[in-house]
């Protein structure tokens, strides 16, 4: 007869780094310059409140190797607070934290554990009567890149004794940087009732049951690329080895893409720099409210205007309108104009809301309707960009057109900074843009 616990999955704590808004004043200035660390304190609060058995950090605890002397005392200081309630903390190192356990700068207290990089390392959690009652298993990264299938070393003996394994990983057998494996290879692996991993920063439930896995992202993003509501995940395990998930939200600063369509209503349509900022001032906080992407239940009783203080906003504006023009005729930097004018406004708002980039994607006037049933050559480009946009082949073809510059497969954690990343996003803008360069210069000719 086993008993029933509680433990908390958490990954890619990235303790050292700055949230990137590249705006000084901000930078310097809290919540932005504590975000990270207060992230991890609210997982620390959470697990004293809910009385978990332990914890778990499924790699990328820090964001460097060479980690701080403050990311490392902080953490320390919030573990001796677990240590206090008897919680243990168990870690994996991952890709931007490899060989954590060999140069610690600090004592670790007592009660944290670190997986080892050679093999993998197991540890029995015991109930008050030292009757064990699960397993925690882990192996950690050796460097920055690890090719071993490493979920392989995890080989737990079968009995009916609930089995966890953290492991940093893709996902994905064809990136041999990160731990390879399969969905598959997880599913198949005998004895593991729960797969704790890390590495890809969304919280993403990947498989309900038999066995549970699940990636519990970033508890606080650090850019526009991690957008929304971050956190852990609170897992309780009853009598019969049933686990339940829940969601335990942390960021104090939601980064969030908030699209503005200036044609929304065909009366208010702004027409110079004034209006435009009303415009989207009106709609700045109506957007703001609307629920963030929320991967699980949330836990309940646990009220998200008590753990957010702000918004981290791109907007991006879209939409025909002659205003198009004062972004091409106007030397200034409009982008920057619009950005002051927001931020000097809704900083002082409680949520705050942060306007961090404006992406411009406004187009010309055109009755592109009336020229699209009109005109042969119109319909065509339209019916062109349309595919391109949705049927893979085309999409390959034109790809391989575009140059050099542009880098297809790339891999989010190793950058080549001398390329650009073509995400579909960017695929799609140029598309737009060059179908909109093109009927507008067939226009001008005729
Ligand atoms: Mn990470």
């Amino acid at each position: 007869m086993n008993f029933s616990f509680k433990f908390i999955h958490a990954a890619d704590i990235h303790l050292g780094s700055m949230l990137n808004v590249y705006d000084e004043k901000i930078e310097d200035t809290d919540p932005f310059k504590n975000a990270v660390y207060d992230a991890f304190e609210r997982i620390v609060d959470y697990a004293l409140k809910f009385k978990v058995k332990f914890l778990l950090i499924s790699g990328d605890l820090y964001d460097r190797d060479s980690k701080s002397i403050r990311a490392n005392s902080f953490f320390n200081f919030q573990c001796k607070r677990l240590l206090e309630e008897d919680i243990n903390v168990y870690i994996i190192a991952g890709n931007h934290d490899p060989f954590v356990g060999k140069r610690e700068v600090f004592k670790l207290p007592d009660n944290v554990f670190i997986c080892d990089s050679e093999k993998c390392s197991e540890f029995y959690i015991k109930d008050r009567d030292s009757k064990v009652i699960a397993r925690v298993y882990g192996n950690s990264y050796r460097s920055k890149f690890d090719s071993r299938k490493l979920y392989n070393s995890y080989n737990p003996p079968e009995d009916f004794i609930f089995n966890i394994a953290m492991l940093h990983t893709e996902l994905n057998s064809n990136n041999a940087n990160y731990a390879p494996c399969t969905l598959e290879n997880l599913k198949s692996k005998s004895g593991i009732d729960y797969w704790a991993l890390g590495h890809i920063h969304k919280c993403k439930i990947i498989n309900k049951s038999n066995p549970i896995i699940a990636y519990s992202g970033v508890p606080q993003g650090r850019d526009i690329g991690e957008e929304g509501m971050g956190g852990c995940l609170l897992v309780e395990v009853d009598e019969k080895s049933n686990a339940s998930i829940n969601f335990l939200p942390v960021s104090s600063i939601v980064w969030k893409k908030v699209e503005i369509d200036i044609n929304e209503d065909i009366e208010k349509e702004p027409e110079n720099l004034s209006e435009l900022i009303s415009f989207i001032e009106e709609r700045a906080q109506r957007s703001i409210d609307k629920i963030d992407y929320i991967p699980c239940q949330i836990q309940k009783d646990i009220n998200l205007n008590n753990i957010i203080k702000g918004y981290a906003v791109r907007w991006i504006i879209k939409g025909r309108g002659s205003i198009k023009s004062v972004f091409e005729e106007v030397e200034d930097n409009v982008e920057d104009i619009i950005k002051e004018s927001l931020n000097s406004r809704f900083m002082n708002y409680y949520p705050f809301i942060y306007t961090d980039s404006i992406d411009v994607r406004l187009e010309r006037v055109l009755d592109i309707e009336k020229l699209r049933s009109s005109n042969n050559v119109i319909r065509e480009i339209y019916e062109l960009s349309d595919a391109a946009l949705k049927e893979d082949n085309l999409k390959k073809d034109i790809m391989n057109v575009f140059g050099q510059v542009w880098e297809k497969n790339y891999d989010d954690e190793n950058i080549n900074y001398l390329k650009i990343q073509l995400n579909r996003d960017n695929f799609e803008e140029i598309i737009r843009k060059a179908r909109e360069l093109v009927i507008y210069k067939l226009m001008e000719d005729s």
